[in-house]
């Protein structure tokens, strides 16, 4: 869904939602017609509500008063999930309008939101392997990632990441066992078992001529919520149900045995005692993300962050519903000492006004699915641009940026 805000002076602002295949319970909703046409997930009705209220409501408002706007919305909408206008509708009115005030301020929408403090690019988590509801349950874990933390700038940290992409590519193919994408462009994941993709993205940094851990480490998102079911996890690929305690056990073998910084979603969405229990044992080693365990809410990240049930926060727009919610999760995660990463979804266009916050908010981190198919290169593409534009006062966030590590960026 597409939205367009013009302004009296001329400039037009206009943002695309996106959309996710593993969501939160707690997230803002996608509102779709349902019904048959395009198996229902059509958006004549969340247009009709742009349309005909949402318009009308904003006509003649000061588009610099983002929360203004905002706070429009959400009372316009009036449910708490955003149900009647739907979150799909409102994120593209919210962000549209962010970029006509960027726009009428002349200024990248980056540049925008900083100010005229230093910029920051972030440090990239990229998809080499999809899996989860991203590639069918063919495994169970949803994305195997690398973060480039030996980089020292954007543009090397994907230079790296295209040659480990390409070696990856190359070692499934010599194997027998390169059939193509999955949602985000991370390889299809045809492995025996979850340990194997940890063990193939090793070799697959080594091919690329980078060290593991030092130059090159991973990222993991289990999106176990996916794999709950009454109270136990179920890896389908591995044939196999565990409890809490043992997926938890399973985890910190592979944190003990490969090159793990970051780790979301370790646990279920409801399993605070889990994420509580991981995050005692494994926190000050690793980055552990809630996504569909804090959906952008800043209320949940401060009940995370009282729980101690993890350290960083995924920041997607469109789980909050408007740019200003997902603004204030940001700020309650970087209150709590939170490391925090703007992440796209696995339903994506050509938009990019993520990447923009990212560098405006000073996030740190990026995450955007793999490095292929151009609605994720766009975002890529995007990053390189704003480092171009800063030339030499370009700054790279590196590994200091993981939520869990110390200043300097060492993991104690
Ligand atoms: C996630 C995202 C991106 P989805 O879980 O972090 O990988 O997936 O958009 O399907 O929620
Ligand atoms: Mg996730």
């Amino acid at each position: 869904m597409e939205v367009e805000v013009r302004l009296r002076c001329g400039v037009i602002g206009c943002a695309i939602a996106p959309a996710g295949a593993s969501t939160g319970s707690g997230e803002a909703v996608d509102l779709r017609d349902g019904g048959a046409a395009f198996g229902g997930y059509d958006v004549a009705h969340a247009v009709r509500g742009v349309e005909e209220e949402v318009a009308a409501a904003l006509r003649g408002r000061d588009v610099t008063d983002q929360p203004g706007m905002d706070g429009v919305l959400v009372e316009l909408d009036g449910t708490a999930d955003k149900r009647r206008l739907g979150g799909n509708a409102l994120v593209a009115v919210s962000m549209a309008a962010l970029h006509a005030a960027a726009g009428a301020a002349g200024k990248p929408l980056w540049r925008y939101l900083l100010g005229e403090g230093p910029a920051r690019l972030p440090l990239p988590e990229i998809q080499i392997f999809g899996g989860g509801a991203h590639a069918g349950r063919r495994v169970d874990v949803q994305d195997f990632m690398v973060v480039p933390v030996g980089a020292s700038s954007f543009a090397e940290a994907l230079d790296w990441t295209a040659e480990v992409y390409r070696a990856a590519g190359a070692r499934l193919a010599a194997a027998g066992r390169l059939y193509g994408v999955a949602d985000e462009g991370g390889y299809w994941p045809a492995f025996d078992a979850n340990e194997d993709a940890l063990e193939c993205l090793v070799r697959a940094i080594e091919d690329a001529g980078r060290i593991p851990g030092e130059e090159m480490a991973i990222s993991l998102d289990v999106a176990a919520s996916e794999l709950h079911q009454a109270g136990r996890y179920r890896l389908g690929l591995e044939r196999r149900d565990l409890d809490g305690d043992a997926l938890a056990e399973l985890l910190i073998g592979w944190i003990d045995r490969y090159p793990i910084v970051s780790i979301e979603d370790p646990l279920g969405e409801d399993d605070v005692r889990g994420m509580q229990r991981f995050t005692a044992a494994v926190g000050d080693r690793v980055q552990i993300v809630g996504d569909d365990y804090l959906v952008t809410s800043a209320r949940r990240v401060e009940q995370a962050a009282r729980d101690r049930a993890c350290n960083a926060l995924l920041v997607k727009p469109n789980q909050a519903g408007t740019v200003t919610e997902a603004r204030a999760a940001l700020d309650a995660a970087r209150a709590a000492g939170f490391g925090t990463i703007v992440s796209a979804r696995s339903g994506e266009t050509e938009d990019v006004t993520i990447v923009h916050l990212a560098v405006g908010w000073g996030a740190g981190q990026l995450k955007v699915g793999s490095f292929a198919r151009s609605e994720r290169m766009a975002k890529w593409n995007e990053g390189l641009r704003i480092e171009g534009a800063l030339g030499d006062a370009a700054d790279f966030a590196g590994r200091a940026a993981l939520g869990g590590s110390t200043p300097d960026g060492s993991l104690p």
